[in-house]
């Protein structure tokens, strides 16, 4: 039995590996007397580890991975093996004879399969549809004040990764369903990562993070049947959301235009929970997180939005894409809302914990910080958009989170699916989502772990690796939490009295709107409400509506055919004027606009190249629409067919022709081609701006948002002038009554 000390065998201990050690580590200190006491000081230098320093610039093939589109993945003469074996042939399996059998030695054949049957990977259990880009975030430097977060530095360029999402769909879903849009940005700041995992509405559905399963159940397909794909518009998500009134403003936000944008780039973005910042001088903020979408706030009607879903399922994926590659940069400001951080952690009585509470915008103005510009598409779809892993819990030193009890249930969530959906716990190593920052943890080992980690101290405290990595202080620019006081409390399953109040928001929202606004409001809760089967149901919500608003309550009950229930509680609220998309005008940069011209119309179409050019100079993307494709006169092309086009396609329709039916394309007797004339009657009816010259009078008449002029030019000013108001709202007014 040893009767030593048990210090002293510790020290000795210490003593002799620190002799044999200490002289190998480069710069480590030499000549200290060894000692018990954890080291203090960083050794010089303190390299990055370079496997994870930054993202690799080429996959393990050698082909670049952040290189510009149209570069090939596959290099050198050879196709191989995984291994790196030439392969003489891979387009015939082993066999015995060539009439078969199939012989088990083929090992290529073997390779090949396996891999090809585990090229997918889970989708994301909710937002499996999306769309990303790349881009850069400059901090305006207004914000420091207030955050001493780097990114937000005055001319601070961040490099970024966003994605775009629907909520309820699987990956190969139709983009313009109604549905809450996803919109998460990754900053590789040089301070770590931070992720903003937001939506296009402010509010959620949910107040607390344990009924997240319930909500996504209730609104994903029916468990026996799995439809419908992408909708909310059945029985088991109207169910839940009229017994559980909580999730009432965000169904208001969905059942409005909000629920079916026009594009990603015409989105808001909202970071929904309320954050706290803090400044260099350790003082706090509650903040909540803005997007502002410098090209407005535009969506889709709701028959445009349907009609896309078959004519383009990818629609808002492509207009992304095509934006992008065009040098249409889409650009949105980081705005931030200020309260004190206050004890109760309440603004004007509104509790800033709640998520399915906003703050309107007339109480605290939205200040932007920053810039974002999305200037690069991906190159690799699944590498980039379906790799990407955001987490709520990704913070830099200047922003914590609060104890709104979702945000809570979120920081356990966005990691711990990740282990399935990415296959383990390295998920962090995988280029795009490898921090910029210098990565110097002690994490070791696990699936799919890529770094050759040397050394063999992978743990704190050590000696043997001279002590490092070590702690970093608030000069070193490390994280560390607020200290945030906690009221002395009692363990309890329950909400703040303060979370009771769910219907004066959703009635403020909806007060907010104007009339045409609330009347797709109303469509759409007829709409989804009639696709229920069950009559109780539709009850239920109409109990629910009761309580928010009653000509709401009123019109819905009569497009279901159901008495109308009498209206409860409809207290005056303030309303939020911010919270309507109209009657603003925006850029018009980066939209779209179809153009009808005659194929063989020499005359014709020198006016439309005229119109082109005026096009182009406003940043607006033409596309020539004509009876057959390719190469037209004056060194125009076709990019759209009679046969492919569809008003839903463009913001806005100019018709420099009135084209005839080819004699043997379709068995009709008609003055005009008639996929034309719907073309023009849908852009009518979905008070879309359509001008017209020449042969394309004869489609259209003057009046309020059609424009009809000899000089294609004077047109195209025109449009451009009334597209700045996104559509021609005064065309659907007489249809109210
Ligand atoms: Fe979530 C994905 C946004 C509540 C659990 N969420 C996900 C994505 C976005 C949001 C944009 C897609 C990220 C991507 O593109 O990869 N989620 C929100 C917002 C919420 C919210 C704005 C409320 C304010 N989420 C929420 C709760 C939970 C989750 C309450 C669970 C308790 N969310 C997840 C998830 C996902 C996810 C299961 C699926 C894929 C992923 O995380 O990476 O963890």
């Amino acid at each position: 039995m040893n009767s030593r000390n048990p210090v002293e065998i510790v020290k000795d201990a210490v003593d002799k590996v620190t002799e044999r050690v200490t002289p190998d580590i480069p710069g480590a200190p030499s000549g200290d007397p060894p000692s018990l006491a954890e080291p203090t000081g960083p050794r010089e230098p303190l390299p990055p580890k370079s496997d994870q320093a930054a993202p690799d610039t080429v996959s393990p093939t050698g082909a670049p991975t952040g290189a510009p589109t149209g570069v090939n993945a596959q290099q050198d003469a050879f196709l191989t093996t995984s291994q790196g074996v030439r392969l003489h042939d891979t387009d015939h399996s082993l066999k015995a004879g060539e009439r078969g059998p199939t012989l088990l030695q083929d090992h290529h054949l073997r390779e090949k399969i396996m891999h090809f049957d585990h090229e997918r990977i889970p989708e994301r259990v909710v937002h499996a549809r999306g769309a990303g880009a790349h881009g850069e975030f400059v901090g305006y430097g207004n914000a420091a004040k207030i955050c001493k977060a780097g990114f937000l530095r005055e001319g601070a360029t961040t490099p970024v990764f966003v994605r775009f999402s629907t909520v309820l769909g699987s990956r190969g879903s139709a983009d313009t369903v109604r549905d809450t849009r996803g919109f998460a940005t990754k900053f590789y700041t040089d301070e770590g990562t931070f992720d903003l995992v937001g939506n296009n509405i402010p509010v959620f559905f949910i107040q607390d993070g344990i009924k997240f399963p319930d909500v996504i159940h209730a609104a994903k397909p029916h468990p026996d049947r799995e439809i419908p794909q992408a909708q909310s518009a059945h029985d088991t998500f109207w169910d839940f959301v009229s017994l559980h009134t909580e999730a009432t403003h965000h169904v208001l936000w969905n059942m409005s235009d909000r629920g079916i944008p026009r594009s990603y780039r015409t989105m808001e973005g909202f970071g929904v929970h309320t954050f706290r910042l803090v400044n260099d001088a350790g003082e706090t903020s509650l903040v909540k997180f803005h997007w502002k979408p410098k090209l407005g706030v535009h969506s889709l009607v709701w028959e445009e939005a349907q009609l896309l879903n078959g004519f383009d399922p990818d629609f808002h994926r492509r207009d992304l894409y095509d934006a992008i590659e065009s040098g249409a940069h889409p650009r949105w400001e980081l705005g931030l809302q200020v309260f004190p951080d206050t004890p109760d952690q309440t603004f004007e009585g509104i509790d800033l914990l709640d998520a399915t509470k906003i703050v309107p915008e007339e109480l605290a103005p939205v200040r932007p910080v920053g810039l974002l510009t999305l200037t690069r598409n991906p190159t690799n779809f699944f590498a980039e958009v379906e790799q990407v892993a955001f987490h709520t819990g990704h913070l830099v030193p200047g922003i914590d989170v609060t104890d709104d009890p979702l945000l809570h249930a979120r920081l356990f969530s966005y990691l711990d699916t990740q282990l399935t959906r990415l296959g383990g716990p390295n998920f962090t190593q995988i280029p795009i989502n490898r921090p910029h920052a210098p990565v110097n943890d002690m994490l070791r080992d696990g699936f799919h772990q890529h770094a050759v980690h040397a050394g063999v101290a992978p743990y704190k405290p050590n000696s043997l690796d001279g002590g490092c990595p070590f702690h970093a202080d608030a000069a070193d620019k490390a994280f560390i939490e607020v200290p945030q006081r906690i009221a002395e409390a009692t363990k309890v399953r329950r909400a703040a009295a303060s979370f009771d109040d769910h219907f004066t928001q959703p009635r403020l929202f909806f007060r907010s709107l104007s009339p045409l606004e609330q009347d797709h409001v109303i469509r759409a809760f007829t709409f989804e409400l009639a696709k229920c089967y069950e009559k109780t149901i539709k009850e239920r919500e109409l109990l629910v509506l009761a309580r928010v608003d009653a000509r709401l309550c009123a019109e819905v009950a009569a497009g279901l055919g159901l008495p109308v229930p009498e209206a409860q509680d409809l207290r005056d609220v303030p309303t939020s004027p911010a919270l309507s998309q109209f009657g603003h005008t925006w850029p018009v940069d980066g939209r779209v606009v179809g153009i009808v011209v005659d194929a063989d119309d020499a005359d014709g179409l020198a006016g439309v190249r005229a119109a082109i050019s005026a096009l182009g100079e406003a940043g607006v993307t033409p596309l020539i629409i004509a009876s057959r494709g390719g190469d037209l006169p004056h060194g125009l092309a076709a990019q759209r067919t009679f046969a492919t086009a569809r008003s839903v396609e463009f913001d806005a329709v100019l018709l420099a022709a009135a084209p005839s039916p080819a004699p043997d394309a379709l068995p009709v007797r008609a003055a005009v081609d008639p996929r034309v004339e719907l073309l023009v009657a849908e852009a009518y009816r979905h008070a879309k701006v359509i001008g017209a010259w020449g042969g394309g009078t004869a489609l259209a008449e003057a009046e309020p948002g059609v424009v009809v002029a000899d000089d294609p030019s004077d047109v195209v000013q025109d449009v451009l002038t009334l597209l700045a108001g996104h559509r021609v709202w005064a065309r659907l007014e007489p249809l109210r009554a």
